[in-house]
């Protein structure tokens, strides 16, 4: 027998409830696997939940609750989420189960023995918000962003994964194996960052608590990424290794292309077959996120119908590149193609049957006029490329290849006019020609869709008059001419259309702020004691912007003029997504007035405003009243 088809999602990171980003993925596996099945493999489908470190950490501090607690109320997010739209998964894996720290450790203490992990210490800077270790270069990339502040000068212990030893295997592996990761562009972007030189990765933390202890060195707990890619492991049916097919967003693809195969070669495995990368969800310009305040949630799509919400995702991403989302865009596409398209030409076609033949579906005549054979020819092609194109992962072009055909087949329907055929006698051929051709159209569509849209395909297999279940269907074998049943079923709605302007009133609604926000604080540890004369040496000043004007090629850059009373100064700050230059003229703003000046993108800024935020959200400027003149000192 041959090998399951091993079908893996990201694990979802528990400082969040699902949106539609983490419900794309999901949905993109689900429709591979459901497809798989329909080609007679066994399928094991695992997804998950991403539990440990330092952000999931702090997000339970701020509530006064448990890392495990927390983690336990996200996840139950999920897992009702998923449930509610039929995902097909055989095991919702978490990374606190027991069976995976057991496996973490393990694999830990086998790398350790053999040399691919050791301890020794790092000096260095370390990003707070991403937890992570940070190159010279990449701080200089975030000092350029205004973002400087996150980075700690840090000296510790660590244990690290030899994984510079691994870059040569790594690139005449990626040679050998053209479709480990695709779409091919992204692999580029890989071989290209792996050929740029690899350095040994820490993979543990002193610092943080909440993770799964180093074995026999307990003060160390091991790096939430090496944690979070082991799932894949123990997660795997026996049997059922290598993963077939790793579905990532393309955020995360490095982890997955080069530091995940490193570790598999360290620990002597199979590589996946292939690593699908796709692209992100955006509001406008920007990646759907929680901290940027732009995220849909999946409950506001799914009032529309769980087939509904896979087949936006489905028919409208291509897969691998980034795809902007709006609500209207949403329901015109359910509009045009389910309740326009296939919905009428289904009720169109059942109730001519009705109507005309009172119910029996007739048999194709042996004489059929040429548009007839055209779109039987066209019919047959499509039961072959539809599933080819969906081996292929690209479901996208597989749907925009029967939606052509539906389309056109409205057009035939234009053409034949059945209702004028139905009037004379002499044409009954004719009829039963037309009406067999767009009977079997809908057969065929019923099995074809069922992947991505199961209950409506579903739905569409009984109205047709076929009994049992559409997905036993063999979906690489649908023959165009197979034998018809006697009479068509119950005919109803197949999808009902939106009525938009209402849709959205009430959504909008509904959506007013408050609705969605569960704030959680996102902030860093309280830094060390100071006395009173280290915080006198900073001298801050109220001042008042005169000038600004976004820097060129940034998004979060703002150069300003200000107005310290004593003096006007050059200032450049990191406030471009939070506020527009015409909102900071005239503004009073404190201004850190005794700081050494440096380059930000080439000019240099003398001083720095002061600005609240979190780790999560956009900055507050500090604000002073408005009779605080420019000069004054804060203290
Ligand atoms: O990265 N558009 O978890 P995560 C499309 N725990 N997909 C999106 C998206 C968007 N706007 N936003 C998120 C993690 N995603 C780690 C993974 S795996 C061993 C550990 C999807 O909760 C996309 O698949 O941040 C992305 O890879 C995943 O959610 C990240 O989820």
């Amino acid at each position: 027998m041959s090998k399951p088809f091993y079908l893996t999602t990201p694990i979802y990171y528990v400082n969040d409830r699902p949106h539609i980003g983490h419900t794309y993925t999901t949905v993109l596996a689900d429709v591979i696997a459901r497809f798989h099945r329909m080609l007679g493999e066994e399928v094991y489908f695992l997804t998950g939940t991403d539990e440990h470190g330092q952000k999931v950490e702090k997000a339970a501090a701020a509530r006064g609750i448990t890392p495990k607690a927390l983690a336990d109320e996200v996840v139950a997010n999920y897992t009702d989420l998923w449930q509610r739209m039929g995902m097909t998964h055989f095991r919702f894996i978490r990374t606190t189960d027991a069976d995976h720290v057991a496996q973490v450790q393990r694999l830990f203490k086998r790398l350790l023995d053999k040399g691919d992990i050791y301890k020794a210490t790092y000096k260095g800077l370390y990003s707070v918000s991403d937890e992570a270790y940070v190159t010279e270069t990449q701080a200089k990339e975030l000092q350029a962003q205004g973002l400087a502040h996150q980075l700690v000068e840090l000296e510790e212990e660590t244990y690290f994964f030899k994984l510079s030893a691994y870059q040569d295997r790594l690139l005449k592996y990626f040679e050998e194996h053209p479709d480990f990761v695709q779409p091919e562009f992204r692999f580029n972007e890989v071989k290209r960052f792996v050929e740029g030189g690899l350095q040994d990765l820490s993979i543990s933390r002193t610092s943080i608590s909440w993770g799964i202890p180093v074995p026999g060195d307990e003060k160390h707990v091991v790096y939430v990424w090496f944690d979070a890619l082991l799932n894949y492991l123990t997660g795997c049916p026996g049997g059922a290794w290598p993963p077939d097919l790793q579905l990532v967003g393309k955020d995360i693809l490095r982890f997955h292309a080069v530091y995940w195969p490193a570790f598999l070669m360290a620990a002597g495995m199979f590589q996946p077959k292939t690593i699908l990368a796709h692209g992100w969800w955006l509001m406008g310009e920007d990646k759907m996120s929680k901290s940027k305040g732009n995220v849909v949630r999946p409950d506001t799509l799914l009032r529309f119908g769980n087939d509904a919400l896979r087949f936006f995702f489905i028919r409208d991403m291509q897969v691998g590149h980034d795809r902007g989302f709006s609500l209207e865009g949403f329901m015109d596409r359910l509009n045009a193609d389910l309740a326009n398209g296939l919905g009428n030409l289904t009720s169109r076609t059942l109730s001519m049957i009705q109507r005309y033949r009172d119910g029996h579906i007739p048999a194709m005549p042996a004489f059929r006029d040429g548009a007839t054979r055209a779109k039987e020819d066209l019919g047959r092609a499509i039961c072959v490329q539809f599933p080819e194109s969906a081996r292929l992962n690209n479901f996208n072009g597989a749907l925009d290849l029967l939606w052509d055909y539906l389309r056109g087949l409205d057009g035939y329907i234009v053409e034949k006019q059945p209702w004028n055929l139905a009037k004379d006698p002499a044409k009954a051929e004719e009829l039963d020609a037309v009406l067999h051709l767009l009977w079997q159209a809908l057969r065929v569509t019923a099995v074809l869709i069922a992947p991505v849209m199961p209950a409506m395909a579903q739905d569409l297999w009984s109205q047709v008059g076929m009994g049992g279940e559409v997905s036993a269907q063999r979906i690489d074998q649908v023959a165009w001419d197979a034998p018809v049943p006697e009479r068509i079923g119950t005919i109803q709605p197949l999808f009902q259309r939106i009525d938009k302007e209402k849709e959205m009133s009430e959504i909008e609604g509904a959506n007013a702020p408050a609705a969605d926000a569960k704030p959680v604080l996102d902030v860093p540890e309280l830094r060390e004691t100071i006395d009173y004369d280290t915080f006198a040496k900073t001298d801050l000043r109220v001042g008042q912007v005169l000038e600004a004007e976004r820097v060129p090629k940034s998004d979060k850059l703002i150069k300003m003029r200000v107005d310290l009373g004593f003096e006007q100064r050059t200032i450049v700050g990191g406030i471009g997504k939070a506020y527009a230059p015409e909102d900071l003229v005239g503004r009073r703003v404190v201004v850190v007035a005794n700081l050494a000046p440096r380059k930000l993108m080439g000019i240099e800024s003398h001083g720095m405003l002061l600005a609240a935020s979190d780790n999560l959200g956009l900055p507050y400027l500090v604000a002073v009243p408005d009779d605080a003149r420019p000069g004054f000192l804060v203290k």
